[in-house]
This record gives structure tokens, sequence and C-alpha cells, in this order.
């Protein structure tokens, strides 16, 4: 089944001369729940098994589906043609830029992609796009050569940037040796245009990339990391999931298989795409929050080929649940499948979310109790898969005296020096990241 979508001005349902193509629409064919977006020119292509569906469009702030389209399809290796009639909600052009890097590796020549948009209803008259890079990576070429540059800054002129036109810009980026791994890079993008565009919060991007040496090449990134190992963050974080994944085998592949589950703990109904290596993909998002992205035709060289264009990524975002609790533990690793090998398993990211409100308490274990020259603290609540660290420990005298005091420990367990303390019983209080306290006590002899 094929077919476009388009904005239909005369509400007549059907497709007339003179009628928008839209692009960068989402669907959903159900049942089945498969999927897909609007390509360029509006078109979209799926391949159903005999059956009767129906096409929903997904929510989106401009656009609505009144028709009804309904397909039965039937017999094997049939064609149908199905255009997707579009209303407007809101008159107005509606420019976004977003980013993406698939790594920035020291010394290395990399693939950076600048996608804009247009998700308005009306076209945007001389638009404007810019792309500043950081000192210590360089612009070396662009697939649609820039018009202008000033300084760091790169510069293209778009006479009419139509409604529901992408425009993707693979730019090839070198990063110096001036730089050294673990720096934080920013490469901003921005966008305008003539008139009032309706939201101006997406205009612009700046995208921080952390600078890596060798690197495995499949891997996922989450942003922000969170506070400490744990990745502690607020509950209404929105989290930027980066997977990235590279041909290293010996041929190209033609399908690239990325299978990502989602954690219980993320409202699916607030994923949304941010940024793709390569247009054509399509994706399902099932019942147990399962992920799975397919491009097919992705045709990715090798990397010993084409080290550059042997890159791909898909970067999207996603809300935790409101009911989420605090020190509920957001993990996220992805299966990514090169043609029909193996499938590889990335490194698995973790979040934690904060606790708020009156903080709990928990005990602690101290040994050797009494004690001569030094004690070791623990927190009690230990399981194998959740050690919570005491970041911060206090020792007190029965007076409330602060005797001794340690921040910031990355250890598990604490040995602390009590050697020089008057004998005596005394009070330890501790906390950890997530805002729990420990509490004991121990006698020094
Ligand atoms: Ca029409
Ligand atoms: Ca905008």
């Amino acid at each position: 089944m094929s077919g476009f979508a388009f904005s239909d001005d005369n509400g007549n349902c059907i497709w007339d001369e003179g009628e928008a193509k839209i692009e960068g629409v989402s669907f959903t064919i159900t049942p089945g729940e498969t999927r897909f977006a609007s390509g360029v020119d509006g078109t979209y292509s799926q391949r159903l098994a005999a059956g009767n569906y129906s096409i929903l469009m997904d929510s989106h702030e401009y656009w609505e589906m009144v028709c009804q389209v309904n397909v039965s399809v039937t017999g094997t290796n049939n064609n149908y043609n199905q255009n997707l009639p579009l209303r407007k909600k809101q008159n107005g052009y509606d420019l976004q830029v977003t980013s993406g890097v698939t790594a920035w590796r020291r010394g290395f020549a990399n693939e950076s992609v600048v996608q804009a948009s247009n998700t308005g209803t009306s076209d945007a008259i001389n638009a404007k796009i810019e792309v500043t890079y950081p000192d210590g990576v360089d612009l070396k070429s662009a697939s649609i050569p820039w018009d202008e540059v000033i300084g760091n800054t790169y510069i293209w002129y778009i006479d009419t940037f139509k409604t529901g036109e992408s425009l993707t810009i693979y730019l090839q980026d070198s990063v110096t040796t001036d730089v050294s791994i673990n720096d934080e890079l920013t490469l901003s993008s921005n966008i305008i245009a003539d008139g009032t565009d309706v939201k101006m919060s997406n205009n612009t991007y700046a995208q921080t990339v952390v600078i890596v040496g060798a690197i495995d090449p499949n891997d996922i990134l989450v942003t922000p990391k969170g506070k400490g190992s744990q990745g502690f963050i607020d509950g209404n974080q929105l989290l930027r999931y980066h997977i990235r994944f590279q041909n290293v085998g010996t041929y190209k592949a033609s399908r690239v298989v990325l299978e990502n589950k989602l954690s219980q703990f993320l409202d699916i109904a607030t994923f949304r795409i941010e940024s793709v290596s390569h247009p054509g993909f399509s994706y399902v998002i099932n019942q147990d929050g399962l992920l799975t992205v397919k491009f097919n035709q992705i045709e990715l060289p090798d990397s010993t080929t084409n080290e550059v264009a042997s890159h791909g990524f898909f970067i999207y975002t996603i809300v935790p649940k409101k009911t989420a609790k605090g020190g509920s533990r957001i993990e996220n690793n992805v299966f990514i499948t090169f043609d029909y090998e193996d499938p590889l398993l990335s490194n698995t990211v973790v979040n934690t979310i904060r606790y708020t409100g009156k903080p709990e308490v928990s005990d602690m274990i101290i040994f050797p109790n009494p004690a001569v020259s030094d004690i070791s603290v623990i927190a009690d609540n230990i399981t194998s898969d959740k050690a919570p660290v005491i970041r911060s420990l206090r020792i007190l005298s029965t007076d409330g005296r602060v005797i001794r005091e340690i921040s910031n420990s990355e250890e598990l367990l604490i040995q602390v020096q009590v050697s020089d303390l008057a004998p005596g019983l005394y009070s330890v209080l501790g906390s950890d990241e997530g805002g729990t306290i420990y509490q004991g006590k121990f006698i020094k002899l």
C-alpha cells in the first residue's frame, strides 16, 4: 500500500491539483499498530498482510485527519493506492531544527547531521539555517553547500521552506587534536524566516557532545546522565536517548533493526523521535513497551569501505511516568541487528528518579562494635542489584557535636579512624544521593 499525505484544502477527502503534499506526519496502521511517517513529497509505502485496516493519524499540533481511511487488503502482491487527507488546525509556519552527531572522535573525521523542518501549515519565506561549530572541530564539507560562513558559523539560505518539508544536511567534520578526550563541546543550530513562527522554542538547538577516543560504535547514550553512578534525575526530567550504530562488518548492510525495550517507568505517550540519520524507517512500540525500528534498504556501507558513511543513529526523547516513585531505576539498552547477523547488545544506561518530600530513614551497619581503632560503615538495605552508596557521613558525640565528617565518598563500605576518640557512645548519620538518611550507633572502648 502506498500513497502520500496532503493538505485537503477543500475538505473533499481526495487530493486535488495544487493541494500541498505533507512530509513528516506520523500515522498508525491498526490492527498491528505499525507506525510510519510520511517521507519526501508526503509519500509512504507499507507492506501489509491480507486483512482490513484503518490508518489513523498520530496526534499532531497543527494537523488532524477528519476523513476516515479504511483499507481492505486481499490476495498477495497486490498494490493499493491510498492518499492521506489532512486538515489544518492552525495557520502558520513552524520551523524547527535539530542536529545529531554520531560521535566526535579526537583526530578523526565524523559525520554529523542537521535536520530542519517546517511542521506548520504554511510556507516559510526567506529561511536561514545557521550552524555554529565549537573551536577544535572543523567543518570540511556538506551535502548541501553552505551559502556563507562567518567565523565558525555556516549559513544556508532557503527561499521557500514549504509546509511539511524537511531538509537534511550531512556534514563531514573533523575533530582536531587540539581538543582532549572527555572535553564537552557544543554544536549549535538555529533557523529563522520572515514573518512569525508560531512556536519559537524549537528554532534553536544545542547539542553537547563528549569527545571520545576509540569507541564501541554500537551504543546508547542518555542525556542528562544524572547525578552520580545511579544517574539521579527529577521525576519530570525529559530524557534523550541517542542510539548509535556502525556497520563494522565486511560488506554493506541492507537492513538494520533496533530493538529497544522501554522501561516500565517511562511514559510511552511522551515518546518523540528527535533525529534519525537515515530516512525511510518504520517503527512500532508494542504493548510491552518494546520499540522496534526497522531501516529497510538502508544500504549502510561497511567501515572499511567508507568509515564516515558507515555510522547511523536514532535519537528520541521520553519522560518518566508521573506515577514512577523516587528510587525507580530506569535502565535502557538496545539490540542492534545488521542484516541477518546475530543481534549486538549495547551498553546499559541508568537513571534513577530522585526522592522528593520527606527523606526515607534506613539503618546502617557498623562494625566492629564496640570499636577500638576504626569502624566500617555500610548501608543496611543492600540488595544485589541496588546497593546504596552512603555519600556523606557524620559521627556525633552524645551532646550533638560533629566529631568526624566525610563527604563525597564513592565506596560501598566506608572506613573511619576512631582511635583518637574518647571512650563512650557515638551516633552516626549518613545520606545517599537519593536523599535516604542512614543512622546507627557505636561504642568506642
Ligand atoms: Ca481535496
Ligand atoms: Ca518554530
